[in-house]
């Protein structure tokens, strides 16, 4: 699926305004920081487009909106975080369009509507007479983040971007979320979670109500993460394009504590290590997200969760495979 397989397509979203923490804005910066695209190159043998710094969108929103953006529905930015997904579903599109595998460093994971919509439409376009044209995606999170507008407590879309990715939430309101088209979305026969333990009621219902694969903690306990994998990866099937997206809270926080809403009991490093392996392996990859991480929260530092998201990177760019 990829013309340019040695091309990594990178987008560094500075973004926070999905959630009500700051600092997940900076993750794209410590990781790089960190020495993640120089890794990529030298080490790994890719050549880098797209961006190498980081983009500011808290600033280029609150700019555009100052503070006059209420919450609609009871999403929270819902102006600042559509007009962001917006443009980041144009940068990661026109990277994927070229045949490259598309790379972003979030930021908090409501910038999946915009990685995700923009590697769908991307697929679609380069692909229009093939029946595997349509992208599955593998959402590796303590959450499954498929909120509703109407089922979220929190109000914060980071907790949603799945539900409007899906079409299960939609909205007509005039700058939030109506740029969303078919092109973009994909189906909730197509996506598999990995890694949950922490998922609200509605959720639940959701989950249920429409079938979708979910491979639980519980799961991955009794299975084993290598026959969790191959049974994602056999649900998925080896015709279709995989979009990872890696919410870094998926890893248990003895690994990974700087993140806005961890949760005990995770993956551990390698299996989280292992999952990006199994799906670089397949072949199959066309778009990769790491999100989540958040330098201001752990008194002893982000060394930690930068290392493991370094690591989850390499890993699913290939580094660890023979
Ligand atoms: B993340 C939550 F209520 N479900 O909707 C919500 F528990 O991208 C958490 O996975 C969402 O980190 C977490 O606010 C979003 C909550
Ligand atoms: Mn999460
Ligand atoms: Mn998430
Ligand atoms: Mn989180």
């Amino acid at each position: 699926f990829l013309s340019n397989p040695k091309e990594l397509g990178i987008t560094l979203v500075g973004f926070s305004g999905g959630q009500a923490k700051p600092g997940t804005d900076a993750g794209p910066t410590v990781l790089t920081d960190a020495g993640l695209l120089t890794q990529l190159s030298d080490d790994l043998g890719y050549t880098l487009r797209g961006d190498d710094t980081v983009r500011d969108f808290n600033n280029l929103s609150s700019e555009r909106f100052k503070s006059n953006d209420p919450p609609v529905r009871g999403m929270k930015n819902p102006r600042s975080v559509s007009a962001v997904t917006e443009q980041i579903s144009e940068l990661v599109y026109t990277q994927a369009r070229e045949g490259r595998l598309a790379l972003t460093l979030g930021g908090d994971h409501s910038i999946a509507i915009g990685t995700v919509s923009g590697v769908a439409r991307a697929i679609r376009e380069r692909y229009p007479d093939r029946e595997h044209n349509k992208i599955a995606v593998i959402w590796v999170d303590a959450h499954a983040d498929i909120n509703t507008p109407e089922t979220s407590d929190s109000g914060n879309i980071h907790g949603m971007p799945v539900s409007f990715l899906t079409g299960l939430a939609t909205s007509n309101e005039p700058g939030i979320f109506d740029w969303l088209r078919d092109e973009h979305r994909i189906s909730i026969h197509k996506l598999v979670y990995i890694g949950l333990r922490d998922v609200d009621m509605g959720e639940k219902r959701i989950l249920r109500e429409n079938g979708i694969k979910a491979f639980s903690m519980h799961d991955i306990d009794r299975h084993g993460i290598g026959k969790v994998m191959d049974s994602a990866l056999e649900y998925i099937g080896s015709e279709t394009p995989i979009h990872l997206s890696f919410d870094v809270d998926a890893l248990d926080p003895m690994w990974a504590p700087s993140t806005g809403t961890p949760v005990r009991g995770g993956l551990t490093l390698r299996e989280g290590d292992f999952i990006c392996e199994a799906v670089a392996e397949t072949g199959q990859c066309v778009g990769v997200d790491l999100v989540e991480v958040n330098p201001q929260l752990v008194e002893g530092g982000v060394g930690d969760t930068v290392r493991a998201g370094v690591s989850l990177v390499r890993c699913a760019l290939g580094d660890t495979l023979l």
